[in-house]
Protein backbone atom coordinates (compact mmCIF):
# COMPACT_ATOMS: atom_id res chain seq x y z
CA UNK A 1 0.00 0.00 0.00
CA UNK A 2 1.65 3.81 0.11
CA UNK A 3 3.30 3.64 3.32
CA UNK A 4 5.34 0.78 1.57
CA UNK A 5 6.68 3.15 -0.77
CA UNK A 6 7.67 5.71 2.03
CA UNK A 7 9.30 2.72 3.47
CA UNK A 8 11.18 1.90 0.71
CA UNK A 9 13.21 5.67 -0.17
CA UNK A 10 16.42 6.00 -0.26
CA UNK A 11 18.09 8.00 2.20
CA UNK A 12 19.57 10.21 -0.21
CA UNK A 13 21.12 13.03 1.80
CA UNK A 14 18.27 15.28 1.76
CA UNK A 15 17.71 18.15 4.21
CA UNK A 16 14.11 17.96 5.01
CA UNK A 17 12.24 15.17 6.13
CA UNK A 18 9.47 13.47 4.60
CA UNK A 19 6.09 13.89 6.62
CA UNK A 20 5.24 10.05 7.62
CA UNK A 21 3.17 8.13 5.22
CA UNK A 22 -1.13 8.26 5.09
CA UNK A 23 -2.33 6.39 8.05
CA UNK A 24 -5.49 3.90 7.53
CA UNK A 25 -7.31 7.03 9.56
CA UNK A 26 -6.90 9.31 6.63
CA UNK A 27 -8.33 7.42 4.29
CA UNK A 28 -11.44 6.30 6.44
CA UNK A 29 -11.74 9.79 6.92
CA UNK A 30 -11.32 10.54 3.70
CA UNK A 31 -13.96 7.80 2.47
CA UNK A 32 -16.36 9.00 5.37
CA UNK A 33 -16.52 12.34 2.80
CA UNK A 34 -17.06 10.38 -0.17
CA UNK A 35 -20.35 9.17 1.27
CA UNK A 36 -20.97 13.05 2.14
CA UNK A 37 -20.98 13.84 -1.97
CA UNK A 38 -22.45 11.49 -3.27
CA UNK A 39 -25.39 12.73 -1.36
CA UNK A 40 -24.81 15.84 -2.32
CA UNK A 41 -24.73 14.93 -5.81
CA UNK A 42 -27.61 12.35 -5.40
CA UNK A 43 -29.90 15.15 -3.53
CA UNK A 44 -29.13 17.71 -6.19
CA UNK A 45 -30.95 15.77 -8.50
CA UNK A 46 -34.18 16.74 -7.17
CA UNK A 47 -34.05 19.96 -8.69
CA UNK A 48 -34.00 18.08 -12.29
CA UNK A 49 -37.21 15.82 -11.67
CA UNK A 50 -35.02 12.68 -12.43
CA UNK A 51 -37.12 9.51 -12.28
CA UNK A 52 -36.06 6.93 -9.73
CA UNK A 53 -34.58 4.87 -12.41
CA UNK A 54 -32.05 7.69 -13.03
CA UNK A 55 -31.08 8.21 -9.42
CA UNK A 56 -30.68 4.65 -8.98
CA UNK A 57 -28.45 4.44 -12.30
CA UNK A 58 -26.25 7.72 -10.93
CA UNK A 59 -25.73 5.97 -7.55
CA UNK A 60 -24.38 2.98 -8.94
CA UNK A 61 -22.05 4.39 -11.34
CA UNK A 62 -20.84 6.67 -9.15
CA UNK A 63 -19.75 4.16 -6.98
CA UNK A 64 -18.71 1.37 -9.54
CA UNK A 65 -16.49 4.53 -11.07
CA UNK A 66 -15.17 6.92 -8.52
CA UNK A 67 -14.21 4.73 -5.00
CA UNK A 68 -11.48 1.72 -5.24
CA UNK A 69 -8.10 3.27 -6.67
CA UNK A 70 -5.33 4.53 -4.68
CA UNK A 71 -6.65 7.85 -3.92
CA UNK A 72 -3.24 9.27 -4.24
CA UNK A 73 -4.17 12.46 -5.64
CA UNK A 74 -7.30 13.08 -3.63
CA UNK A 75 -5.66 12.47 -0.49
CA UNK A 76 -2.80 14.86 -1.72
CA UNK A 77 -4.68 17.94 -1.01
CA UNK A 78 -5.38 17.67 2.19
CA UNK A 79 -1.78 15.97 3.18
CA UNK A 80 -0.52 19.58 1.34
CA UNK A 81 -2.70 21.84 3.13
CA UNK A 82 -1.18 20.48 6.53
CA UNK A 83 2.30 21.06 5.10
CA UNK A 84 1.45 24.44 4.17
CA UNK A 85 0.05 25.42 7.25
CA UNK A 86 2.63 23.52 9.16
CA UNK A 87 0.27 22.89 11.74
CA UNK A 88 -2.91 19.83 12.30
CA UNK A 89 -6.10 21.29 10.48
CA UNK A 90 -9.09 22.41 11.54
CA UNK A 91 -12.32 20.32 10.57
CA UNK A 92 -13.45 22.63 8.64
CA UNK A 93 -10.05 23.05 6.72
CA UNK A 94 -9.91 19.56 6.38
CA UNK A 95 -12.96 18.89 4.70
CA UNK A 96 -12.66 21.62 2.45
CA UNK A 97 -9.59 20.23 1.54
CA UNK A 98 -10.90 16.30 1.52
CA UNK A 99 -14.26 17.70 -1.15
CA UNK A 100 -11.18 18.82 -2.99
CA UNK A 101 -9.32 15.65 -3.01
CA UNK A 102 -12.41 14.17 -4.55
CA UNK A 103 -13.42 16.88 -7.25
CA UNK A 104 -9.60 15.77 -8.39
CA UNK A 105 -10.97 11.74 -7.42
CA UNK A 106 -13.75 12.67 -10.08
CA UNK A 107 -12.05 14.32 -12.54
CA UNK A 108 -9.82 10.89 -12.38
CA UNK A 109 -13.19 8.84 -12.91
CA UNK A 110 -14.53 10.78 -15.64
CA UNK A 111 -10.95 10.59 -17.41
CA UNK A 112 -10.95 6.42 -17.44
CA UNK A 113 -14.19 5.70 -17.83
CA UNK A 114 -13.23 7.54 -21.32
CA UNK A 115 -10.30 6.41 -21.67
CA UNK A 116 -11.24 2.78 -20.84
CA UNK A 117 -13.23 2.91 -23.97
CA UNK A 118 -10.99 4.66 -26.09
CA UNK A 119 -8.31 1.93 -25.13
CA UNK A 120 -10.48 -0.62 -25.73
CA UNK A 121 -9.33 -1.93 -22.31
CA UNK A 122 -10.95 -5.06 -20.38
CA UNK A 123 -10.53 -4.29 -16.72
CA UNK A 124 -9.94 -1.45 -13.96
CA UNK A 125 -9.27 -1.80 -10.16
CA UNK A 126 -9.95 -5.57 -10.59
CA UNK A 127 -13.60 -5.27 -12.17
CA UNK A 128 -14.41 -5.14 -15.87
CA UNK A 129 -14.41 -1.55 -17.04
CA UNK A 130 -17.43 0.35 -16.30
CA UNK A 131 -18.79 0.45 -20.58
CA UNK A 132 -17.91 -3.30 -20.14
CA UNK A 133 -20.81 -4.00 -17.63
CA UNK A 134 -23.69 -5.50 -18.18
CA UNK A 135 -26.05 -2.95 -19.64
CA UNK A 136 -23.46 -0.02 -19.75
CA UNK A 137 -22.04 0.06 -23.30
CA UNK A 138 -21.70 3.36 -24.72
CA UNK A 139 -24.38 4.90 -21.70
CA UNK A 140 -20.68 4.73 -20.25
CA UNK A 141 -19.41 7.85 -22.37
CA UNK A 142 -23.03 10.60 -21.20
CA UNK A 143 -21.95 8.50 -17.39
CA UNK A 144 -18.64 10.24 -17.71
CA UNK A 145 -19.90 13.53 -18.26
CA UNK A 146 -22.02 12.96 -15.82
CA UNK A 147 -19.30 12.64 -13.45
CA UNK A 148 -17.27 15.86 -15.06
CA UNK A 149 -20.61 17.88 -14.20
CA UNK A 150 -20.44 16.61 -10.78
CA UNK A 151 -17.17 18.18 -10.01
CA UNK A 152 -18.88 21.68 -10.64
CA UNK A 153 -22.09 20.74 -8.91
CA UNK A 154 -19.60 20.26 -5.86
CA UNK A 155 -17.65 23.20 -6.08
CA UNK A 156 -20.36 25.25 -6.48
CA UNK A 157 -21.96 23.90 -3.30
CA UNK A 158 -18.73 23.92 -0.96
CA UNK A 159 -16.79 27.33 -2.32
CA UNK A 160 -19.65 29.17 -3.99
CA UNK A 161 -18.18 32.23 -1.44
CA UNK A 162 -14.99 31.26 -1.13
CA UNK A 163 -12.41 34.08 -2.38
CA UNK A 164 -10.44 31.12 -4.31
CA UNK A 165 -13.80 30.01 -6.08
CA UNK A 166 -12.74 31.37 -9.11
CA UNK A 167 -9.11 30.06 -9.16
CA UNK A 168 -10.69 26.23 -8.63
CA UNK A 169 -12.47 26.80 -11.20
CA UNK A 170 -9.91 27.47 -13.42
CA UNK A 171 -7.90 24.82 -12.46
CA UNK A 172 -10.44 22.22 -13.01
CA UNK A 173 -10.89 23.85 -16.93
CA UNK A 174 -7.22 24.03 -17.55
CA UNK A 175 -6.39 21.03 -16.60
CA UNK A 176 -8.84 18.98 -18.18
CA UNK A 177 -7.77 21.11 -21.60
CA UNK A 178 -4.68 20.13 -20.65
CA UNK A 179 -5.39 16.68 -20.19
CA UNK A 180 -7.55 16.30 -23.36
CA UNK A 181 -4.86 17.44 -25.25
CA UNK A 182 -2.49 14.97 -23.73
CA UNK A 183 -4.70 12.60 -24.56
CA UNK A 184 -5.48 13.57 -28.57
CA UNK A 185 -1.68 13.38 -29.01
CA UNK A 186 -1.86 9.92 -27.36
CA UNK A 187 -4.76 8.89 -29.36
CA UNK A 188 -3.64 10.00 -32.81
CA UNK A 189 0.16 8.88 -32.85
CA UNK A 190 -1.42 5.60 -31.88
CA UNK A 191 -3.92 5.12 -34.96
CA UNK A 192 -5.47 1.61 -35.17
CA UNK A 193 -4.27 -0.38 -38.02
CA UNK A 194 -1.54 2.20 -38.79
CA UNK A 195 1.88 1.30 -37.64
CA UNK A 196 4.76 3.38 -38.10
CA UNK A 197 7.12 3.24 -35.67
CA UNK A 198 9.10 6.21 -37.05
CA UNK A 199 6.21 8.59 -35.50
CA UNK A 200 7.45 7.67 -31.82
CA UNK A 201 10.26 9.53 -30.46
CA UNK A 202 11.05 10.54 -26.58
CA UNK A 203 10.30 13.70 -27.23
CA UNK A 204 6.33 12.75 -28.46
CA UNK A 205 6.67 10.78 -25.59
CA UNK A 206 7.52 13.25 -23.03
CA UNK A 207 4.90 15.60 -24.72
CA UNK A 208 2.07 13.06 -24.25
CA UNK A 209 3.00 12.02 -20.82
CA UNK A 210 3.41 15.84 -19.52
CA UNK A 211 -0.08 16.51 -20.95
CA UNK A 212 -2.63 14.03 -20.43
CA UNK A 213 -1.03 13.17 -16.51
CA UNK A 214 1.48 15.29 -14.90
CA UNK A 215 -1.37 18.34 -15.03
CA UNK A 216 -4.39 16.68 -13.53
CA UNK A 217 -2.63 14.22 -11.25
CA UNK A 218 0.58 16.04 -9.99
CA UNK A 219 -0.03 19.77 -10.36
CA UNK A 220 -3.43 20.00 -10.14
CA UNK A 221 -3.80 18.21 -6.45
CA UNK A 222 -0.74 20.74 -5.06
CA UNK A 223 -1.95 23.73 -6.37
CA UNK A 224 -5.33 23.63 -4.99
CA UNK A 225 -4.08 23.12 -1.21
CA UNK A 226 -2.18 26.39 -2.44
CA UNK A 227 -5.05 28.44 -3.50
CA UNK A 228 -7.13 27.14 -0.58
CA UNK A 229 -4.27 28.44 1.52
CA UNK A 230 -4.42 31.73 0.15
CA UNK A 231 -1.40 31.31 -1.58
CA UNK A 232 -1.37 34.05 -4.75
CA UNK A 233 2.38 34.24 -5.89
CA UNK A 234 2.75 33.30 -9.36
CA UNK A 235 6.26 32.52 -8.65
CA UNK A 236 5.05 29.74 -6.24
CA UNK A 237 2.99 28.37 -8.77
CA UNK A 238 5.76 28.49 -11.44
CA UNK A 239 8.41 26.47 -8.72
CA UNK A 240 5.32 24.18 -8.14
CA UNK A 241 5.49 23.14 -11.78
CA UNK A 242 8.92 22.58 -11.92
CA UNK A 243 8.69 20.13 -9.63
CA UNK A 244 5.50 18.62 -10.76
CA UNK A 245 5.73 18.12 -13.82
CA UNK A 246 8.55 16.03 -13.94
CA UNK A 247 7.24 13.90 -11.08
CA UNK A 248 4.37 13.62 -13.09
CA UNK A 249 6.27 12.22 -16.32
CA UNK A 250 7.95 9.54 -13.66
CA UNK A 251 4.39 8.54 -12.55
CA UNK A 252 3.57 8.05 -16.27
CA UNK A 253 6.92 6.38 -16.92
CA UNK A 254 5.97 3.47 -14.39
CA UNK A 255 2.37 2.94 -15.48
CA UNK A 256 3.77 2.59 -19.22
CA UNK A 257 6.37 0.02 -17.46
CA UNK A 258 3.29 -1.74 -15.26
CA UNK A 259 1.32 -1.79 -18.55
CA UNK A 260 3.56 -4.41 -19.47
CA UNK A 261 5.42 -5.50 -16.62
CA UNK A 262 2.70 -5.18 -13.61
CA UNK A 263 0.81 -8.07 -12.04
CA UNK A 264 -2.58 -7.40 -13.64
CA UNK A 265 -4.04 -8.72 -9.99
CA UNK A 266 -1.99 -5.80 -8.36
CA UNK A 267 -2.17 -3.21 -10.49
CA UNK A 268 -6.16 -4.33 -11.29
CA UNK A 269 -5.86 -3.45 -15.23
CA UNK A 270 -4.57 -6.10 -18.10
CA UNK A 271 -1.90 -3.64 -20.36
CA UNK A 272 -3.30 -3.11 -23.93
CA UNK A 273 -0.26 -0.54 -24.83
CA UNK A 274 1.77 -2.90 -27.24
CA UNK A 275 -1.90 -4.02 -28.92
CA UNK A 276 -2.83 -0.53 -28.76
CA UNK A 277 0.44 0.99 -30.63
CA UNK A 278 0.85 3.43 -28.04
CA UNK A 279 3.91 5.74 -27.79
CA UNK A 280 5.05 4.43 -24.35
CA UNK A 281 8.31 4.63 -22.70
CA UNK A 282 9.59 0.76 -23.32
CA UNK A 283 8.69 1.05 -27.06
CA UNK A 284 10.88 4.41 -27.39
CA UNK A 285 13.71 3.36 -25.37
CA UNK A 286 13.47 -0.32 -27.32
CA UNK A 287 13.84 1.72 -30.38
CA UNK A 288 16.54 3.97 -29.45
CA UNK A 289 18.74 0.61 -29.39
CA UNK A 290 17.13 -1.62 -31.28
CA UNK A 291 19.72 -3.08 -34.46
CA UNK A 292 18.25 -3.22 -37.52
CA UNK A 293 16.97 -6.84 -37.37
CA UNK A 294 14.60 -6.14 -34.22
CA UNK A 295 13.21 -2.85 -36.04
CA UNK A 296 11.91 -4.96 -38.68
CA UNK A 297 10.58 -7.50 -35.95
CA UNK A 298 9.02 -4.42 -34.18
CA UNK A 299 8.02 -2.80 -37.34
CA UNK A 300 6.00 -6.50 -38.27
CA UNK A 301 5.23 -7.11 -34.49
CA UNK A 302 3.84 -3.82 -32.94
CA UNK A 303 0.56 -2.57 -32.49
CA UNK A 304 -1.64 -5.65 -33.18
CA UNK A 305 -4.16 -7.38 -31.52
CA UNK A 306 -2.53 -11.01 -31.95
CA UNK A 307 -0.81 -12.51 -28.73
CA UNK A 308 2.01 -14.21 -31.01
CA UNK A 309 3.01 -10.77 -32.02
CA UNK A 310 2.85 -9.17 -28.71
CA UNK A 311 5.30 -12.02 -26.95
CA UNK A 312 7.78 -11.13 -29.70
CA UNK A 313 7.92 -7.65 -28.88
CA UNK A 314 8.15 -8.31 -25.35
CA UNK A 315 10.78 -10.74 -25.77
CA UNK A 316 13.06 -8.09 -28.38
CA UNK A 317 12.57 -5.58 -24.52
CA UNK A 318 14.37 -8.68 -22.80
CA UNK A 319 16.97 -8.99 -25.38
CA UNK A 320 17.34 -5.09 -25.02
CA UNK A 321 17.11 -5.49 -21.40
CA UNK A 322 14.77 -2.39 -21.24
CA UNK A 323 13.69 -3.76 -17.66
CA UNK A 324 17.28 -2.78 -16.32
CA UNK A 325 17.47 0.20 -18.00
CA UNK A 326 13.84 1.21 -16.22
CA UNK A 327 15.43 0.24 -12.84
CA UNK A 328 18.15 2.62 -13.48
CA UNK A 329 15.71 5.09 -14.46
CA UNK A 330 13.79 4.80 -11.61
CA UNK A 331 16.80 5.90 -9.00
CA UNK A 332 18.13 8.52 -11.46
CA UNK A 333 14.52 10.22 -11.41
CA UNK A 334 14.24 10.01 -7.46
CA UNK A 335 17.77 11.67 -7.45
CA UNK A 336 17.06 14.33 -10.36
CA UNK A 337 13.33 15.35 -8.92
CA UNK A 338 14.88 15.67 -5.47
CA UNK A 339 17.58 17.77 -6.45
CA UNK A 340 14.41 19.87 -8.22
CA UNK A 341 12.76 20.07 -5.24
CA UNK A 342 16.09 21.64 -2.94
CA UNK A 343 15.44 24.20 -5.92
CA UNK A 344 12.38 25.39 -4.45
CA UNK A 345 12.37 28.20 -1.86
CA UNK A 346 11.33 26.53 1.25
CA UNK A 347 10.01 29.94 2.94
CA UNK A 348 7.34 30.12 0.01
CA UNK A 349 6.68 26.72 -0.32
CA UNK A 350 7.06 23.83 1.92
CA UNK A 351 9.53 21.34 -0.16
CA UNK A 352 7.87 18.61 2.66
CA UNK A 353 5.11 18.64 0.54
CA UNK A 354 6.95 17.40 -2.53
CA UNK A 355 8.71 15.16 -1.04
CA UNK A 356 6.06 12.95 0.85
CA UNK A 357 4.03 13.39 -3.15
CA UNK A 358 7.02 11.69 -4.45
CA UNK A 359 7.83 8.55 -1.85
CA UNK A 360 4.40 7.95 -2.35
CA UNK A 361 5.23 6.80 -5.73
CA UNK A 362 8.91 5.98 -5.75
CA UNK A 363 9.39 2.50 -6.62
CA UNK A 364 5.12 1.72 -6.80
CA UNK A 365 3.92 -1.83 -8.12
CA UNK A 366 0.44 -0.72 -8.70
C1 LIG B 1 -3.42 7.74 -18.65
O1 LIG B 1 -3.25 7.00 -19.81
C2 LIG B 1 -4.13 9.00 -19.01
C3 LIG B 1 -5.41 9.25 -18.70
C4 LIG B 1 -6.18 8.27 -17.91
C5 LIG B 1 -6.05 10.51 -19.15
C6 LIG B 1 -7.21 10.26 -20.05
C7 LIG B 1 -7.71 11.53 -20.58
C8 LIG B 1 -8.92 11.78 -21.14
C9 LIG B 1 -9.24 13.13 -21.60
C10 LIG B 1 -9.93 10.70 -21.31
P1 LIG B 1 -3.30 5.41 -19.85
O2 LIG B 1 -4.24 5.00 -20.93
O3 LIG B 1 -1.93 4.88 -19.90
O4 LIG B 1 -3.94 5.01 -18.44
P2 LIG B 1 -4.27 3.52 -18.00
O5 LIG B 1 -2.98 2.74 -18.11
O6 LIG B 1 -4.71 3.64 -16.55
O7 LIG B 1 -5.34 3.02 -18.91
MG1 LIG C 1 -5.73 3.48 -20.83
MG1 LIG D 1 -5.00 5.90 -22.63
MG1 LIG E 1 -1.25 3.05 -19.09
Amino acid sequence: MLSDNAAAAPSNGMDHKAKKPKTAGERESFMAVYDVLVNDILSGLDAHRLPENGRQWIRTMLDATIPGGKMNRGLTVPSALGSILKRDLTADELFKAQVLGWCIELLQAFFLISDDIMDGSITRRGQPCWYRREGVGMVAINDAFIVESSIYQLLRKYFKTHQAYGDFLELFHEVTYQTELGQLMDLITAPEGNVDLSRFSIEKHAYIVEYKTAYYSFYLPIALAMRLAGITEERAYTQARNVLLPLGEYFQVQDDFLDCYGASEVIGKIGTDIEDNKCGWLIVQALARASPEQRALLDANYGQKDPAKVAIVKAIYRDLDIETLYRQYEEESYQRITALINQVEDDLIPREMFVTFMNRIYKRNL
